[in-house]
């Protein structure tokens, strides 16, 4: 008998993704900055492509700076990425995730639109709150 492990709603979302890549611009990926290597889903890295990325290392504020930093450069040596550590409830910070956004969104982009954003991430690393610090309101819901 064939047993398949991966979860069902796994793999709708994985196709999901897929299907969606296509007409994105920049992925932002959401990680624990106190776990940074181990708060990595590889299966983001498979989905985006050659996609332009952002890591976003949040909760920088329960994480050690100076190896939040190390992480920081680390990242920022792979191709098309860069990263930022954050306090996803933090405005100025958020302010600045969004002025690089358009930064590295905008390069990709041939016709002047608002550059389309996949936010993505494992479980509790602070994606819903993320969102709501964008949209500057709640639209998704948070967790402990
Ligand atoms: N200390 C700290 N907590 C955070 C930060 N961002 C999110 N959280 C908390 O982490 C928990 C999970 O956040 P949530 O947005 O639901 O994560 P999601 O599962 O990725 O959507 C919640 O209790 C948030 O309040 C942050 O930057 N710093
Ligand atoms: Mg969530």
């Amino acid at each position: 008998m064939a047993i398949n492990w991966f979860p069902g709603h796994m793999n709708k979302a994985r196709k999901k993704i897929s299907e969606a890549m296509p007409d994105i611009d920049l992925v932002i990926e959401v990680l624990d900055a106190r776990l940074p290597f181990s708060s990595t889903n590889p299966l983001v890295n498979e989905l985006r492509g050659d996609k332009p990325t952002i890591k976003v290392l949040n909760k920088a504020d329960l994480a050690d700076p100076a190896t939040t930093s190390a992480w920081v450069s680390h990242f920022s040596e792979q191709a098309q990425t860069q990263a930022l550590p954050m306090v996803a409830e933090d405005r100025k910070q958020v302010k600045q995730l969004i002025a690089l956004a358009k930064k590295v969104g905008q390069a990709q982009l041939d016709k002047n639109r608002a550059v389309r954003v996949m936010i993505m991430g494992i479980p509790n690393v602070g994606k819903s709150t993320l969102i709501n610090a964008l949209a500057g309101r709640y639209i998704a819901r948070t967790g402990n």
